[in-house]
């Protein structure tokens, strides 16, 4: 008897087995389309905010480009705590650190057996230290990936502008891809001015910036020591300048790009680098780099002009809300630590998060659709609004004009409102809006363009039993894989 109960009971498993996999098979998933991101870029886009930390002779002398010829004796901070950055990087909600290893006076923040301008030469640590392991193994510590920023432009060098000097660079690069673990990202700067001391010329320089580098050979070799590294400059090949120093990402932000129309310092290419190209042939998001003072490096003058919390929200919602990336930039002080105002803004900045963000208005709401494929519960409405980022709602096959509705179990106040596409499936939203139920009526709130990884609206402020996003066109079926309301 217990044998055959048994036997039935494993019937009833295969049968109900076999309709699920019928009906896998009839529902189909979604194909992606277009260009799609890497596992790495997948990664990135995860990690939402990252911080810059820029220092070297500048924090000493009050510049912003130091010109080359500063003595590394300088360089001198006198109670220097880089545990004190990362701890409060954490607390603020950064996932990632980028440190200028190399700005563009040439000063290395690490002993390099190819030049004696370097910390080797400084009094810090009498002459013993290395602020590229310091940074790189406390953020390790304090759980944060460790960047690379080593400017290509070198103020110091006289052979900048020669062969010779390419391959310091890439010496240079070799040293810190293979001294310091990990690196996930590294940051080629644009940046050329000219002029500097250059040895002791003392006179403007011009390279040939699309081809003075030869960037794909040292590419290649970058990525033969890290496979998993990812490149940022202007124009990729896996990251893309946002166009300005702002903080401010597109309302339109498309993270596809062709990037052979592009190179570094190519005049006039900011407002392409904002939208990015709905055609575009490969997929290269925005970062959106920008400092929590007016410069990128530390000046007294400065203290008092640190971007309040408020500000700083509004920089996140300009960068991680439209889609990209933040990097924001906070320098240390003469010190060696972050100065007491830019510690309460960082900490400021997360308090208005959480609070901003605490309580998510779709927990206990229902949630319906005007179509899901093949009404099948794998791509049913409720996914977005599961906390799985793997899970999405999507339409059946070619159904682009489609809304899906959350209704409340009274009326809210409701002043945020966060999409999130299946990036890993392609970029698709090109247009949709949000209307309210406001008095028995819908009303339109808000309006958007493209979502990506991620697009937050603000509404102002409305009482509401119910909000309704309505898609109005795509490049294919939408493929949304979070909603929350707040
Ligand atoms: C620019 C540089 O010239 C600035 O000094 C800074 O490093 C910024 C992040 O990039 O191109």
């Amino acid at each position: 008897m217990i044998k055959n109960l048994n036997k039935t009971i494993a019937t009833i498993g295969m049968a109900s087995l076999l309709f699920a996999c019928q009906e896998k098979q009839e529902v189909k998933a979604p194909q992606a389309i277009g260009p799609t991101p890497s596992k790495e870029q997948l990664a990135w886009h995860d990690m939402e905010m990252n911080a810059f930390i820029h220092f070297t002779t500048n924090t000493f002398t009050g510049k912003e480009w130091g010109y080359g010829d500063e003595s590394p004796e300088i360089f001198n901070p006198t109670d220097l705590d880089v545990d004190q950055w990362m701890e409060t990087l954490q607390k603020a909600g950064f996932k990632g650190v980028i440190l200028t290893a190399k700005h563009h006076d040439g000063f290395a923040l690490f002993p390099s057996d190819y030049t004696e301008h370097d910390i080797a030469n400084s009094p810090y640590k009498d002459g013993k230290g290395d602020l590229v392991k310091e940074v790189a193994e406390s953020a390790r510590v304090h759980g944060l990936k460790f960047g690379i920023y080593l400017s290509p432009w070198d103020r110091n060098r006289e052979d900048y502008g020669e062969a010779s000097y390419v391959e310091y660079y890439r010496n240079q690069l070799k040293e810190v891809f293979t001294n310091y673990g990990d690196i996930f990202e590294m940051w080629f700067d644009g940046a050329n001015g000219g002029d500097g001391y250059y040895g002791g010329a003392n006179e403007e320089r011009r390279i040939d910036k699309q081809n003075y580098y030869d960037w794909p050979t040292t590419l290649a070799m970058v990525e033969e020591m890290q496979p998993a590294v990812l490149f940022f400059s202007d124009a990729g090949p896996d990251l893309r300048w946002v166009g300005n120093e702002d903080g401010v990402g597109g309302t339109t932000n498309w993270n596809i790009i062709t990037p052979d129309t592009l190179y570094a310092g190519k005049p006039g290419i900011g407002d392409i680098l904002q939208t990015g190209s709905e055609d575009g042939t490969d997929w290269i998001p925005a970062e959106v780099n920008t400092s929590i003072r007016p410069g990128w490096f530390y000046h007294k003058e400065e203290d008092s002009l640190v971007k309040s919390p408020k500000e700083l929200f509004t920089t996140y919602l300009q960068s991680v809300g439209r889609g990209s990336t933040l990097l924001l930039n906070i320098p240390p002080d003469q010190r060696g630590q972050f100065h007491e105002n830019d510690v309460a803004s960082l900490l400021g900045m997360r308090k208005i998060l959480d609070s901003v963000f605490a309580e998510n208005l779709t927990k206990n709401a229902k949630i319906s659709a005007s179509n899901y494929r093949g009404k099948s519960e794998a791509y049913a409405p409720s996914n977005l609004i599961d906390d799985n980022a793997d899970t999405y709602w999507v339409t059946d096959e070619g159904i682009i004009d489609s809304s899906v509705e959350i209704m409340f179990d009274s009326a809210k106040t409701v002043n945020f409102v966060l999409l999130q596409e299946n990036i890993a499936l392609g970029q698709r939203v090109e247009k949709f809006h949000i209307a309210a139920m406001i008095d028995g009526e819908w009303e339109q709130v808000a309006e958007g363009t493209t979502i990506g990884y991620k697009r937050i609206l603000e509404i102002p402020s409305v009482e509401t039993t119910a909000i309704k996003i309505e898609f109005e066109a795509a490049k294919a079926t939408p493929v949304i894989s979070n909603l929350e309301i707040y």
